[in-house]
């Protein structure tokens, strides 16, 4: 059987049918209570052979499987935690090091946030709400223009340099991180032409990666600024009509079919505030963060999420096919309380999934503007519950929590969290918990432990306080 409970994840995911997953689960959790007694803090990884008291954990193997595996060790026992760089020290330095690796200095450094969601998942493809906020996490673009239509792209993160002419973009295809880049300048040169728009680029992401957290929407808007600030052709581009080419970017040549929240936060934020955003016109209203006792804490669980992998879109198309049959723009028209109508009800039964799907979108957008109340009245355990209900949804009807997710909802309600849900996508990626300020460190040692007691990779926590859109740092 290809599978051992010492590899990290679940793997019960992939490697049984959806029947059998739940046995084996149901199994592998009596094991890990059974033999959590036996468990022993230790230095060494050989079987049986933990050592007290030298600070890492040491697992027995799962016996469902009969696979014989080494315990496996975690050399963490603090949570890590995910510090914003320091905007003037990482601009400074990526300047330097475009140099060093470009032969010239840039013409500047610009940087773009990414996000968290507070709640309204899967809501903006739909004309829905949503409640987003920028992230202190952002990527830094050093970029010097050209004067012959070529993108010479480079990441700080990454090996290479990809080449390539900006009027070749969409022809060829670009695959990988360089997507979101070249993707934005193919966009904008529909304005001014391809020669306008070619850059030398060196990016530096401070956003995790695969973690939910909007990397992708950071990067394009990144370079998005320092275009409207570099080519004079651009520089009366409304910040509605940069959100716009960076979505445009990165469904029409990153592939991938988002709705547009991530874009609008990181080029809209305004500091120390959350962004209703109003998906049917991408009108966005600030909504002040009324809960000084209490903090946004981000677990990036480090189960990678992709959008491009189909299951969004999938979802995405399941939703557009309900809104059609029910002879709707949006489903943003259709209204809670007409779920149980018969006419409702037995359009959507023809279609695949639509109901449950249906009724997270619907009931979502209700819980957005409930928790806008709720943050108006200052009402923290109603955010709370509203947030947890949300994740309930997205994991229940909607279908794109992870097993990581859940168990970081569970064990950050477990330790005293007033609300706690999936944010973004889902499929992996962060959840996030609302928790008093002097409980932070509580709330996320109790995940860690709750990781490590599942034998999950040790996430990763994140401080989120709301801060600031897309713009030149240099
Ligand atoms: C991703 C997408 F990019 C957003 O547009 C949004 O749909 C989100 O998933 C789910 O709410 O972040």
């Amino acid at each position: 059987m290809p599978w051992s409970c010492c590899s990290g994840r679940w793997p019960w995911r992939t490697a049984f049918p959806r029947s059998d997953r739940r046995t084996v689960r149901r199994r592998c959790w009596w094991w890990a209570l059974w033999s959590g007694g036996r468990w022993s803090r230790g230095g060494d990884t050989g079987p049986g052979s933990c050592s007290p008291g030298t600070g890492s954990l040491c697992f027995p193997c799962c016996p469902v499987t009969g696979t014989s595996c080494t315990p496996r060790r975690y050399d963490v026992e603090q949570p890590v935690w995910s510090a914003p760089a320091d905007d003037a020290a990482t601009a400074a330095a990526l300047q330097d090091r475009f140099a060093a690796l470009l032969g010239q200095e840039p013409d500047g450094v610009w940087a773009a946030p990414g996000r968290v969601n507070v709640i309204g998942e899967h809501t903006d493809y739909n004309g829905g709400f949503a409640l987003p906020m920028a992230l202190p996490h952002r990527t830094y673009a050093a970029v010097r223009r050209r004067e012959d239509g070529v993108l010479r792209l480079a990441s700080a993160q990454r090996r290479g340099l990809w080449e390539g002419r900006v009027e070749d973009v969409r022809r060829d295809g670009v695959c990988g991180w360089p997507a979101y880049v070249a993707g934005v300048a193919a966009v904008l040169a529909e304005r001014v032409g391809a020669e306008a728009v070619g850059v030398d680029v060196l990016v530096d992401g401070h956003v995790p990666v695969g973690a939910g957290l909007s990397s992708s929407a950071a990067l394009s808007c990144s370079l998005a600024v320092a275009l409207r600030d570099l080519v004079p052709g651009l520089s009366q581009m409304s910040v509605e009509d940069l959100v716009t080419a960076c979505v445009r970017a990165e469904n029409e040549v990153a592939g991938a079919a988002t709705g547009g929240m991530d874009q609008t936060v990181s080029l809209r934020a305004v500091d120390g505030h959350l962004l209703l955003l109003d998906a049917r016109d991408f009108t966005v209203v600030p909504v002040a963060w009324t809960l000084p006792q209490h903090e946004v804490l981000v677990v990036d669980t480090r189960a990678h999420h992709s959008l491009a992998d189909g299951q969004y879109e999938r979802r995405r198309r399941t939703c557009e096919a309900a809104a059609a049959a029910l002879r709707l723009t949006s489903l943003r028209e259709l209204s809670a309380d007409r779920l149980d109508d018969a006419d409702v009800r037995s359009v959507l039964a023809g279609i695949p999934d639509a109901p449950a799907r249906v009724r997270h979108v619907v009931t979502e957008n209700d819980r957005v503007l409930d928790l806008v109340a709720g943050l108006r009245e200052q009402d923290a355990s109603r955010v709370g519950a509203l947030m947890t209900a949300s994740h309930v949804s997205l994991r229940d009807d909607y279908e794109v929590s992870a097993v990581e997710l859940d168990v970081a909802v569970e064990a950050a309600l477990g330790a005293g969290a007033e609300g706690a849900r999936m944010t973004g996508g889902g499929f992996g990626g962060s959840a996030i918990a609302l928790v008093r300020r002097e409980e932070v460190d509580v709330v996320a040692a109790a995940v860690l432990a709750a990781f490590v007691t599942a034998g999950l990779t040790p996430p990763v926590f994140l401080e989120a306080a709301p801060s600031r859109p897309a713009g030149r740092v240099l």
